[in-house]
């Protein structure tokens, strides 16, 4: 087993990296910011190093102090965590270079995902379903440009390759305004990515956003633990997502799953993985793959049982899957949502001091959260403070068990999204099930 590593990371996932070593008898290390001190996963973990001061780019970014820091503490390993460096194949690259196992796929891997016109060719190659779209890159000539984009029919989106969740994408309604839309979409690339490749797709105009979950060892053995309906967000951050997604039927989810297997298979791919689809009109398309842990990972473990972050350093211990995938079965319902420190009307950021913090609890109630009474949110980073995660038998269960937590936990001295979580919990079209990925901005339009 390892014998120790770094935790990368910081917040709730910092944490539940921690805890998930401690099961495994792995000695952690957190590395953290000037900020951070006061992180419960730096005050639990055997050892600490500071590596900067608060500004992540001097820090949570910063590859020789984090590098430096697995150095002198003789770890073995770094877990990336999700955000920061997690999907940084040059990161991962050093990593190994420098002697230590990156805890996620190689840093081939990770390239040949971050580039999502290389991600959907190799996916497509292997028989996974795609976006009617311009096979490739866009290339010069405006007249094949105008030709591609009238064969798949108005309205199409022109996306950076080197985007991708939510970064670097534009809608184009009609012929008109598509060879501005291919320039411009082009020069924000080149400035944000370094990277001026875009490719054009069909607009789907009501989707849900859903994604399958794979684990697969260094070995060759790969799994899928089903998917997550991930709809239910605002400005691309998601604020509700559940497993396994409403009307998804077991023949679909096989169906899929073993589509989702074989392509990660043939590209040799290592640890936990999400692939990203479109679901509309009872079709899937894939539209991207997130090579690390993400933060809705607990929906999937508390329908399958399986610990995905024990897993993904099992994985990088060099040891089998435990597991085929006829063992894996799909128990009830999960459900979380994120609980962030800011106005739950304006969205506007709210750091600052927790004066009071009572965790919910009781039969299928899960917290990942490192807040506690007395704990500051700094104003540097992200605003997710925890995640809430309830299981039942059904979906109904599982929101019963949703409602029971939210109204219990008391947050007091910040804001948080808590009263938004209420009212999507008391909207029909939630309880129904099934919203698409436009449905929340639709509705808080209109309160
Ligand atoms: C799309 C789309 C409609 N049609 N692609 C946004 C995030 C990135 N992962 C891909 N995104 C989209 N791609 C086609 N061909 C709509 C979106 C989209 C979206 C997707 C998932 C979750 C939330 C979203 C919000 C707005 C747009």
């Amino acid at each position: 087993m390892l014998e120790k590593i770094v935790i990368a990371n910081r917040g709730e996932i910092a944490l539940r990296i921690l805890r998930a070593c401690r099961e495994l008898g792995i000695r952690t290390v957190a590395v953290h910011s000037t900020a951070d001190y006061n992180l419960k996963h730096v005050l639990l973990a055997d050892e600490s190093v500071c590596i900067g001061p608060p500004p992540s780019s001097a820090s949570y970014l910063n590859m020789p102090a984090i590098i430096s820091a697995a150095e002198v503490t003789d770890s073995v390993a770094i877990h990336p965590g999700y955000g920061f460096l997690s999907e940084n194949a040059d990161f991962a690259e050093r990593v190994e270079k420098s002697g230590f196992v990156f805890v996620g796929p190689k840093a081939e891997t990770i390239r040949l995902m971050g580039d999502k016109v290389s991600a959907i060719k190799v996916m497509k190659e292997h028989g996974v379903p795609c976006v009617p779209g311009s096979d490739g890159p866009l290339g010069p000539d405006p007249d094949e440009n105008l030709r591609i984009a009238r064969d798949i029919g108005y309205p199409v989106i022109i996306k950076a390759s080197g985007g991708g969740g939510g970064r670097g994408m534009r809608v184009v309604h009609a012929e008109a305004a598509l060879l501005n839309a291919i320039n411009i979409t082009q020069t924000e690339a080149r400035a944000a990515f370094g990277n001026e490749q875009v490719y054009m797709e069909k607009f789907l105009e009501k989707p849900r956003h859903i994604e399958f979950q794979v684990l697969a060892d260094a070995h060759g053995n790969v799994v899928h633990l089903g998917e997550r309906d991930c709809s239910m967000q605002r400005r691309h951050q998601k604020v509700i997502e559940e497993a396994p997604a409403p009307g998804i039927t077991a023949k679909q989810r096989r169906m899929m799953g073993d589509r989702v297997v074989e392509a990660c298979r043939a590209v040799g791919y290592r640890s936990a993985g999400t692939l990203e689809f479109l679901y509309q009109d009872g079709e899937f398309y894939f539209i991207e793959m997130n090579t690390r842990i993400q933060v809705e990972h607990p929906v999937t473990e508390l329908i399958t049982g399986i610990d995905l972050v024990k897993a993904q350093l099992l994985i990088a211990a060099g040891e089998r899957l435990p597991y085929v995938q006829s063992d894996i079965q799909i128990r009830g319902h999960a459900i979380e949502c994120r609980i962030n420190a800011e106005d739950a009307k304006t969205f506007m950021p709210s750091p600052g001091p927790i004066r009071l913090w009572h965790a919910p609890g009781g039969p299928g109630v899960r917290v990942d959260s490192h807040i506690y009474s007395g704990y500051n949110v700094p104003p540097h980073y992200d605003s997710l403070i925890g995640k809430i995660i309830t299981h039942g038998e059904t979906r109904d269960a599982a929101i019963a068990r949703m409602r029971n937590a939210l109204a219990e936990m008391v947050i007091e001295g910040i804001k948080t999204n808590v009263a938004l979580h209420q009212e999507i919990f008391n909207h029909a079209a939630f309880q129904k099930g099934g919203t698409d990925i436009h449905y929340l901005e639709r509705r808080l339009g209109l309160r």
